[in-house]
């Protein structure tokens, strides 16, 4: 849903000069994928989507990102005066393959010096990461050496400040080989914290409380950027499918530990690695700035048709509007107030 057409597409067709006969056809992938942020938008209404599509097989990606100051929604009828990548909370996810060569072009819209760290990139942070003021851009590329799921933000100073503002996203680098499983489902679940005050000159757009955000006193910590919101939109899936979880923590403070309940997890791989799978897991915990991948069955005659939620289990941030749910099935309209 992320990868629009590429502009580059090469088939190639074998055996040119055979005419009809065409006995050999090859077909390559296209080499360069490009997206424009400013023109792709995630969408966050009903709610942000959270179904991730699979790689494109371009091994080249090319992204346009631009940074804008936008109002947002991090609960129903709460509007905070945030900061975006990509004009979403979070930012759109970038998904792509170990190995691919990422080009990430920055493009500050916004009226103030922003950034963009990547948590997925082997590279100097002084060229790459570096602040660029209004009206600049910046560019620089890194190959997806290592699979995770990984956060992105912008790493200005003070950074506490510019994470808190909204300015994060997900990067999913598959590993080569896969995941080790087929999953029949995948979704991506950004969790974060909003430490919103009232506007002083008596706007209805909540401005950012830095002394909450350093005290750690979190107003909403939500997924994907609004409280609650998959309790009203539930995430969707059948019975028996196996479901994937790429969890981001991205703060900017507090730690996910994330448990689904009436489910346990057959896999979770720390950091995305695929090479480090730990087996039968109830709850685990995604530090601040780090990702994890989990993997459930929806299986019947065990977590089959019925209704589950997904919390972090750390409870008093579950209360403040991390919790959502999963409808296995058919089991009707099951969204509950809150
Ligand atoms: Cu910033």
């Amino acid at each position: 849903m992320y990868w629009r057409t590429p502009l580059i597409g090469i088939a190639v067709a074998g055996g040119i000069g055979l005419g009809s006969l065409g006995v050999l056809r090859l077909e390559r992938a296209p080499e360069v994928d490009r997206v424009d942020f400013s023109q792709v938008r995630t969408a966050t209404t009903p709610a942000y989507v959270a179904e991730l599509a699979p790689a494109s097989r371009a091994r080249i990606k090319e992204l346009r990102i631009p940074v804008t100051h936008e109002t947002i929604e991090i609960a129903p009828g709460v509007k905070y005066d945030g900061w975006t990548f990509g004009g979403t909370v979070p930012g759109p996810t970038i998904r792509v393959r170990e190995g691919d060569l990422v080009r990430i072009t920055l493009v500050n819209e916004s009226p103030m010096p922003h950034s963009i760290d990547f948590h997925a990139a082997r590279i100097p942070m002084n060229e790459a990461f570096r602040t660029i003021g209004p009206g600049e851009e910046l560019t620089f590329e890194f190959v997806a050496r290592d699979p995770g799921a990984y956060m992105v933000h912008c790493g200005t100073p003070p950074v506490l400040m510019h994470i808190m503002q909204g300015m994060y996203m997900a990067i999913i680098v598959d590993p080569k080989e896969g995941w080790g499983t087929k999953a029949d489902r995948e979704f991506v679940l950004v969790q974060s914290e909003f430490y919103p005050t009232a506007d002083r000159n008596g706007g209805t757009v909540l401005q950012p409380d830095y002394g909450a955000a350093l005290a750690k006193d979190a107003t909403y910590v939500v997924f994907n950027g609004n409280a609650f919101q998959y309790k009203r939109v539930p995430l969707k899936v059948d019975e028996g499918d196996r479901v994937r979880f790429f969890v981001v923590n991205a703060g900017p403070s507090l730690r996910s530990d994330f448990h689904v309940v009436g489910a346990v997890f057959d896999r979770v791989l720390p950091g995305g690695n695929p090479n480090h799978v730990i087996e039968q897991v109830q709850t685990y915990t995604v530090p601040a700035g780090g990702g994890a991948v989990f993997e459930t069955v929806f299986e019947k005659g065990a977590s089959g048709e019925g209704v589950y939620a997904f919390v972090t289990h750390a409870f008093a941030d579950a209360e403040k509007g991390a919790v959502g749910l999963i409808q296995v099935g058919n089991v009707g309209h099951v969204a509950a107030a809150h």
